[in-house]
């Protein structure tokens, strides 16, 4: 204690010559606050309480115990002598006669002191002044609020300067800072009279600053310290002004994100109420419609502003920016900002009268952007995208036969925009259906845009007028409402209800007897009774005998309605009056039907038997000639596919393509023969159209060595065989009876018209499966019986797989083992998806395979309708409406019945209809 006293009496000795202070009258004269006498350093370790200025309570402790007790002393400066005349120096104490500070002594080589200074509050305009540093001295210092250290690099240095401008040249205190802690030093050569200076400040609210101290030369033992009103109170009046935004970008940043408006927000102090400068309370603001909020004229403070969101479930922004001074960003955690608002607070500026946001502002100082991001709520939008079969705009889902089910629309693209922005994208799956689940709340709504695959329109518009096909689509969706988007191609539709059109067979030669008979018919696809039994006037007959004779292919113009047909050889049924070259067109006029020739590809050709030579013998009176050339000449199947007709021409073995709207553009293909061993045997005849192209069916008829079965061959215009099909499978009775079964395994081609002879007759998709028809030759041979095959190959992603033992793709179909009537094995390993069996209850008898010749799936129908015959009756000929999903045989039409009375009406079960086709019109004109 003595040692200590000493050394303040040498210390005072320092400090009057230092400031020239003359005369003390025994006294010295203290600053008005500071206690000389109470600042005694062994009274630091007991946590001194001192008043300091006019508002400030400091407290001063030793923070490293008694081991290394501070020598500090209060101080009090004069001001305005000439060594305290600079006028830097002298603003910083406004009228105050004197500087008060304290002096932290340190001997030279003693250890380093420390000292803490702890204000009670947080103090937001305090400076720190630290003076009297040179080369020999070595100050730090860090500071903390309630605990927590400052970040030491957020000191912001004010100014660096002098006590005197009269005294010769004080060296200039250089500042180093790190994240800890702020270290002070001299190298410049300094006047030991001239004290130097540093004023700096934290830019956050601090309670305690830790100061330590070591010398390194006798020649300066001591540094000055104080603490100083940086702000002047009366002066500093603060707004707070920032935006509430929905982040729906989540972005944490309202650049173009939409404003909130009418959005409460609240403020408070961490003390307590927030009361303006004119002393009325604050509480809260209400965002403006650019989101924009403000308090005004409030005090330098401690705040929160913050947001109460009436769903507790609401979420913020994501990133909360701790930077203050940066402009967009949020600044709230969980919808609440604390910002300390004083002078050279951190993001506390100027207001500037040329800020848009400061213009309603009276303050001096506001800290701006002070935002508030909420994200929207999330909301779910679903859709669906079907194939609407029927263009009625519904997504139909009954099940019935005789009418499509509307089914999931998979592979399209469809986005969900806001404004210019794809906020996700989605392809549809085998449900059709697209979902953006939890995508943010927007009140402007989202765009979903549907890309639509070539070829398709939307059928359910909320616009017109309609895009064209194909194109992309922008539609509204909104939350809790499936946006249901039916889309249909022309391939694809087809009206409710189309007629059907389909070709009878009548006797002899187109002029004789039977010249009025009709050969091509529409009836109602809906047709549930015997078309026989229908009203008057629902069959329609569309072409008689006379006027096309015998055809067998049928194609459908789907613009016009034209029904085209091609010549086709039959026993007992002449060719019509163009003769075996002739493609007929029938065509409305006045509700009625006008049929003439279309094409002649004998004279196209220019060449009289390109077709063939007609072989029949006419007047046919009770006996035909020639059938041997019976799949031979003329044509065979016919299809219509992109404006032009197709159909084989049977003697050249050829696909002939004619335009349908200009019968002089026309084009001749070679179809690939696979009878690699008997070429000659090759019998191409079918059509289908298989993922938009044209597919051809035939049959190695074994013909000209018979030794083998025949081969049935699928393939691709340029030849691609895609299916193969043996046909060597069993195939039950041709005829049974009580006691008797005419075995009907397929032979080689002969001209026993007794003989089943394969004959591949149509193609017809269902899907991505294939149906294909097998027509019985020897039924066109004779007016005795042709027994048919349908059989189903179904897609397995890769190729198609026909199918076996009464199963297709894994599903099964009506008749598994075994299959025949009478339990004789009957299809491909003895089984057959299709029921294609006949059964006569009234004689017992029956036949095993009365299938199809002709096959019609209408778009988006579960059925198969095929020409056939007998369901009910012997000696019908009957359209059979099958169930693809499961084989089963619903229903029969029957389309005449041969009759006791007129026993040459038609050909009964000879083999007496043809092609078949749906009236579809395309949607898309
Ligand atoms: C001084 O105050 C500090 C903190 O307020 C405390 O930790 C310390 O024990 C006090 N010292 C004495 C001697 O009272
Ligand atoms: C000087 O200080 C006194 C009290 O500290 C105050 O009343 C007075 O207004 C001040 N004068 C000026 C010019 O600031
Ligand atoms: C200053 O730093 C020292 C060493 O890290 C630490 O013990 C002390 O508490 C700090 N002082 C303040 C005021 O944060
Ligand atoms: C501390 O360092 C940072 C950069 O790291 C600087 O911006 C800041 O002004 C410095 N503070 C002082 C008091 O020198
Ligand atoms: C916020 O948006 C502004 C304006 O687009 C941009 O300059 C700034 O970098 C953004 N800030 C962040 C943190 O993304
Ligand atoms: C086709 O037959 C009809 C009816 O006999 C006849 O009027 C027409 O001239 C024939 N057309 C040709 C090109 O021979
Ligand atoms: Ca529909
Ligand atoms: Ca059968």
């Amino acid at each position: 204690m003595i040692k200590i006293i000493k050394k303040l009496n040498f210390l005072l000795l320092i400090i009057i010559l230092l400031l020239n202070i003359k005369s003390l009258n025994g006294k010295i004269v203290y600053g008005d606050i500071l206690s000389f006498e109470r600042v005694l350093s062994p009274e630091i370790g007991k946590n001194i309480t001192l008043p300091w200025g006019d508002e400030k309570v400091v407290r001063l402790c030793n923070p490293f115990g008694d081991e290394k007790v501070p020598i500090v002393v209060s101080n009090n400066i004069p001001l305005g002598k000439e060594v305290s005349n600079d006028e830097d120096f002298l603003s910083m104490f406004g009228n105050h006669s004197f500087a008060t500070l304290l002096a932290h002594f340190n001997c030279k080589k003693s250890e380093e002191t420390c000292i803490r200074i702890n204000t009670i509050t947080p103090q937001f305009t305090s400076c720190l002044l630290i003076a009297s540093i040179d080369g020999y001295d070595h100050v730090t210092f860090n500071s903390s609020l309630g605990g927590v250290p400052t970040n030491m690099n957020s000191w912001k240095v004010d100014t660096v300067g002098k006590f005197s401008n009269y005294l010769p040249k004080a060296g200039r205190i250089i500042v180093k800072n790190d994240t800890r802690q702020i270290s002070l030093g001299c190298f410049e050569e300094s006047s030991k009279n001239n004290l130097n200076y540093v004023l700096i400040h934290p830019t956050k609210p601090i309670d305690t600053i830790d100061i330590c101290y070591k010398s390194f030369s006798e020649a300066s033992e001591y540094v000055l310290y104080g603490l100083l009103d940086c702000g002047d109170a009366s002066k500093s009046s603060f707004s707070i002004s920032g935006y509430v935004f929905s982040d729906k970008y989540y972005s944490s940043n309202r650049t173009n994100n939409p404003p909130i408006t009418g959005q409460t927000v609240y403020i408070k102090q961490r003390s307590g109420l927030v009361y303006d400068l004119d002393g009325k309370p604050v509480t809260q603001a209400i965002t403006d419609e650019r989101g924009f909020y403000y308090f005004n004229n409030i005090p330098s403070g401690d705040y929160q502003v913050y947001i109460r969101p009436s769903d507790p479930t609401t979420q913020f922004s994501p990133i909360t920016d701790l930077n203050l001074e940066d402009a967009y960003t949020n600044k709230a955690t969980n919808g609440s900002i604390e910002a300390y608002v004083f002078i050279n607070g951190s993001g506390v500026v100027p207001v500037s009268k040329t800020n848009f946001d400061d213009i309603m502002l009276t303050s001096v100082y506001v800290i701006r952007e002070m935002n508030i991001g909420i994200l929207p709520k999330n909301i779910s939008l679903i859709g669906m995208i079907f194939i609407d079969y029927n263009a009625n705009g519904i997504m139909d889902v009954d099940i019935a036969n005789t009418s499509a089910t509307d089914t999931p629309f998979s592979g399209v693209k469809v986005q969900l925009i806001d404004g210019n922005r794809v906020v996700r994208e989605v392809i549809t799956g085998a449900d059709g259906l697209f979902s953006f689940p939890d995508v943010p709340y927007i009140s402007t709504g989202y765009i979903a845009t549907i890309y639509t695959p070539t070829g398709y329109v939307m059928t359910n518009y909320p616009f017109p007028p309609a895009p064209s096909p194909g194109e992309i689509i922008n539609l509204e969706i909104v939350p809790e409402t499936e946006l249901l988007v039916g889309l249909i191609n022309n391939d694809n539709y087809c009206q409710d209800a189309p007629l059907m059109a389909i070709i009878c067979y009548a006797n002899q030669g187109y002029n004789e007897s039977h010249a009025d008979d009709p050969v091509l018919i529409t009836f109602p696809s809906t047709a549930t009774k015997h078309l026989y039994n229908m009203p008057h006037g629902t069959v329609q007959h569309v072409a008689a005998h006379k006027d096309i004779g015998s055809v067998y292919g049928i194609g459908i113009d789907r613009n016009t309605g034209d029904i085209f047909t091609s010549s086709f050889m039959k026993y007992f049924s002449g060719f019509g009056p163009n003769g075996t070259g002739a493609i007929y067109k029938s065509t409305t006029k006045n509700n009625n039907y006008q049929s003439s020739l279309y094409f002649d590809l004998n004279r196209a050709m220019n060449q009289i038997d390109y077709c063939g030579t007609d072989s029949h013998v006419y007047p046919m009176d009770n006996y035909d000639e020639g059938v041997e050339k019976v799949g031979k000449i003329a044509f065979g199947d016919l299809d219509i596919h992109n404006g032009s007709l197709y159909t084989i021409a049977l003697a050249s073995r050829e696909l002939l393509r004619v335009s349908i709207s200009d019968p002089t553009d026309f084009q001749l293909y070679n179809i690939y023969n696979p009878c690699i061993d008997e070429p000659d045997d090759w019998r191409p005849f079918a059509l289908g159209i298989r993922h938009g192209n044209i597919i051809i069916g035939g049959v190695c008829t074994m013909e000209s060595n018979p030794v083998t079965k025949p081969v049935g061959y699928v393939m691709e215009m340029g030849g691609n065989i895609i299916l193969q099909i043996p046909l060597d499978f069993p195939r039950g009775c041709k005829s049974f009876g009580g006691s008797f079964c005419i075995p009907g395994d397929y032979t080689p081609w002969s001209s026993v018209y007794f003989d089943s002879q394969p004959w591949i007759s149509d193609l017809t998709m269902d899907g991505e499966n294939m149906i294909i028809s097998i027509r019985d030759r020897g039924g066109d041979l004779d007016r005795d019986v042709g027994t048919y095959d349908i059989l189903r190959a179904c897609f397995n992603g890769d190729q198609l797989i026909l199918e076996n033992s009464g199963s297709c793709g894994g599903v099964n179909g009506a008749h598994l083992l075994p299959s025949g009537y009478f339990g004789t094995p009957d299809g491909i390993n003895g089984g057959e998806y299709y029921n294609d069996n006949f059964y006569y209850p009234t004689d017992n008898d029956g036949h095993d395979n009365v299938a199809s010749t002709a096959g019609v799936v209408i778009p988006g129908y579960h059925t198969l309708f095929g020409s056939s015959l007998d369901i009910d009756s012997v000696g019908q000929g009957t359209v059979k409406v099958w169930d693809n999903t499961n084989g089963l045989l619903l229903y029969g039409i029957g389309v005449y019945l041969q009759n006791n009375e007129n026993p040459t009406n038609n050909f009964g079960k000879a083999n007496g209809l043809g092609d078949m086709e749906p009236i579809c019109y395309n949607y898309i004109k």
